[in-house]
């Protein structure tokens, strides 16, 4: 069984980000409760800047869970990239990402490490990014198995990052690691973008895939734009995922619309 989720943003700086919720965490809760999501996804500013406390209150009083945590803002308000050719900067990164993994830990959700891999620059080359890259996912995925977690990695499209681009790449590197917790984010905005076929590619993955970001095409809510869900749904059944769909989309039209269209086409194509 596949569930659902739906990302909030609690960073000011990426209030025009792919993010369905922005802002108010309570707000986001009850709504997303309301409209039937099994859990929400935190972007947060740093792993400190949740109440830990009141989220576990909120996420009770919602029946809601946890699905994971994202570090993007470590690249996003500091420069924090996991491939820096300098031993320091990258220590600076992974220190950031630890902090966001035991966030996360507290609610038995997974970090997850998209644009934190960074791009390599033209003195660096990317086979040294890539090495660096291997390098902090390992003690990463040393520090989420010690606290019981996966950590998830993201391919991301080619404009923004020359890194990991598919899940083939994915595969690639999570072989190099060789952590058993850490798994594959499936995002089908930046699959789109990137694969012969979405659905080829998930059905090839060798069940390493540990979340998905549900999302159309345009990067709207799933139903608004043109992705093939039909067959995508069919090989993630076949694969045998049981993960979460979660929703990485921008707020179009509407907060609310976009969150009432992802739940619509969860359960037209992902539900049981
Ligand atoms: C993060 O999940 C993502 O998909 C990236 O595009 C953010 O830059
Ligand atoms: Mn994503």
């Amino acid at each position: 069984m596949i569930h659902s989720s739906v990302t909030v943003s609690l960073v000011p700086e990426a209030r025009k980000g792919p993010f369905v919720y922005h802002g108010d965490l309570v707000g986001a809760c009850a709504a997303s409760a309301s409209l039937g999501f099994d859990a929400i996804e935190i972007f947060a500013p740093s792993g400190g800047h949740v109440d830990r406390s009141q989220l576990a209150t909120l996420l009770e009083s919602h029946n809601l869970r946890l699905a994971a945590v994202g570090t993007g803002a470590g690249m996003l308000l500091h420069g924090h990239i996991l491939s820096d050719s300098s031993e320091s900067a990258r220590e600076r990164a992974c220190g950031f990402v630890k902090d966001v993994i035991e966030f996360g830990a507290v609610f038995g959700a997974p970090a997850i490490i998209g644009s934190m891999q960074g791009r390599s620059d033209p003195e660096f080359g990317r086979r040294a990014a890539l090495d660096s890259l291997s390098s902090s996912l390992s003690a990463l995925a040393g520090h989420a198995a010690s606290l019981g977690q996966q950590l998830l990695f993201e391919p991301l499209n080619r404009y923004e990052t020359d890194l990991v681009n598919t899940i083939a790449d994915g595969v690639k590197l999570l072989d190099e690691v060789g952590a058993k917790n850490l798994k594959l984010l499936a995002d089908l905005f930046h699959m789109n973008i990137e694969e012969t076929s979405i659905a080829g590619s998930i059905a090839d993955s060798g069940g390493t895939i540990g979340h998905v970001h549900f999302v159309d095409t345009n990067r709207r809510a799933a139903g608004l734009g043109h992705m093939a869900f039909e067959e995508i749904a069919d090989a993630l059944a076949q694969c045998g995922y049981s993960g979460y769909a979660s929703a990485e989309a921008f707020p179009l039209p509407s907060t609310e619309e976009a969150a009432t269209m992802t739940i619509r086409s969860y359960r037209r194509y992902l539900a049981g």
